[in-house]
């Protein structure tokens, strides 16, 4: 009784990178610059590339409205597609303009709420220019103090707007909505748990999915049994992958836990919707604060595949015999097995088999991109998570070995 080859699996699998991975993030405390920095979404664009290029598993990069403002969305999509790569989720921001500061959908103001509305209602259209199938919502809604505003009304309020900008997505886009637990809000927050964020969908339609970012439970939830219950109710529709140690970290997905995301990937492959038709999107969500943000992400990817490959290599039907047997410590054996087993060499072989190099890391560094951005990206402001970034296309000129000049 062995595991079926995990390579096909592996294969198939897409992990979607943030494109704000790769522009300046940090604290309240600091957010360090770093050299080569993006100074636009099509260098955005550029630096995710990279990363498909040297794991070939990363083909597409989601945006967040208004970090990645462009004049020509279609012009940046035909960007994105001459470097091998497609453009993923809108990403809408209703936490950083002043008049959300008692919230957007939720805000007592009709008025807030009316432009919260429409920024999403401009974000739809933006999906039809990039060609994105999902729209995905998080709200940094909530209340710092009991009896500052009414809980149910905040709830009426959201299930308003939702409803708004679910009817006018097209029949091939999805609303994905995700939840956390706090932050910025610090008494309550209007989509804290899967729970509210599940209420909402069912009551929006079967194109309205649950996000599950991995930084936003409390400390010591089972994040794998809530992924096992949304799976068993068709209702995940993306992950946010990344990692922590206390809070909303965003570090590397796999970097604090790894034994987590095995088993939240075990959970996965147990439902078998590791396939792309399942349609869970794999996304990160991560800020490279103090690291080199396109090396990070590259390393993001194989955590998730060496994850994923130690869960494809969990032998099922031992599992389920000792699990039908009450066999507590076989049945927890035969996932350790799994999770303890190397599969660095597995997954070198299979990237041998795509064309690609073992050791990406190590390719990527080779490659001399990172240098080679560092000294033509000079001038210009690098993009972070506050102002609005405009510029226009410059031309590509595709050199040896897949670097470019911009
Ligand atoms: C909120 C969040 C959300 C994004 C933002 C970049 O904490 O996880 O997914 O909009 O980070
Ligand atoms: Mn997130």
């Amino acid at each position: 009784m062995t595991a079926p080859d995990p390579r096909p699996a592996l294969a198939a699998q897409t992990i979607e990178l943030p494109s704000w991975a790769f522009a300046n993030s940090g604290t309240r405390f600091k957010v360090f610059g770093q050299p080569g920095v993006p100074r636009d979404p099509y260098e955005k664009v550029a630096d995710a590339a990279q990363v498909h290029r040297w794991t070939g598993v990363a083909p597409r990069v989601s945006l967040h409205i208004p970090w990645d403002l462009v004049d020509d969305y279609a012009g940046l999509r035909r960007h994105a597609a001459e470097l091998g790569v497609s453009l993923g989720a809108i990403n809408s921001n209703v936490f950083q303009d002043d008049d959300y500061m008692l919230g957007s959908l939720c805000n007592p103001d009709a008025r807030v709420r009316r432009k919260a509305v429409e920024h999403h209602l401009r974000c739809v259209e933006i999906m039809r220019e990039t060609g994105s199938r999902d729209l995905k919502i998080w709200l940094a809604d909530g209340l710092n103090y009991p009896g500052q505003d009414d809980l149910r009304a905040r709830q009426e309020r959201l299930a308003e707007g939702l409803a708004e900008i679910y009817a006018a997505l097209g029949p091939e886009h999805r609303l994905i909505l995700e939840y956390k637990f706090f932050e910025p809000a610090f008494y309550a927050t209007d989509i804290p748990d899967w729970g509210t964020s599940l209420l909402h969908c069912l009551a929006l339609g079967e194109r309205a999915m649950v996000v599950l970012d991995t930084g936003h439970h409390a400390p010591g939830t089972n994040i794998e049994f809530i992924v096992a219950q949304l799976l068993r109710v068709g209702r995940l529709g993306a992950f946010d992958f990344n990692s922590r140690f206390y809070a909303d970290d965003d570090l590397m997905v796999g970097a604090a836990d790894p034994f987590q995301l095995f088993r939240i990937m075990n959970e996965i492959v147990a439902a078998d919707a590791l396939r792309p038709e399942a349609g869970v999107n794999f996304m990160l969500d991560q800020c490279h604060n103090i690291e080199p943000k396109i090396p990070a992400q590259i390393r993001s990817v194989m955590n998730v595949q060496e994850a994923t490959a130690k869960a494809l290599l969990v032998d099922r039907d031992a599992l389920r015999s000792a699990q039908a047997s009450g066999d507590v410590l076989g049945a927890n054996a035969v996932l350790m097995d799994a999770y303890n087993t190397d599969v660095r060499p597995l997954l070198a072989q299979l990237r041998a088999e795509q064309g690609l190099e073992a050791d990406p890391v190590a390719a990527y560094a080779r490659s001399g991109y990172g240098e080679q951005v560092v000294t033509e990206r000079v001038g210009g402001v690098q993009a972070g998570w506050g102002g609005v970034t405009r510029s226009r296309p410059r031309p590509l000129v595709p050199v040896c070995d897949a670097r470019y000049i911009l």
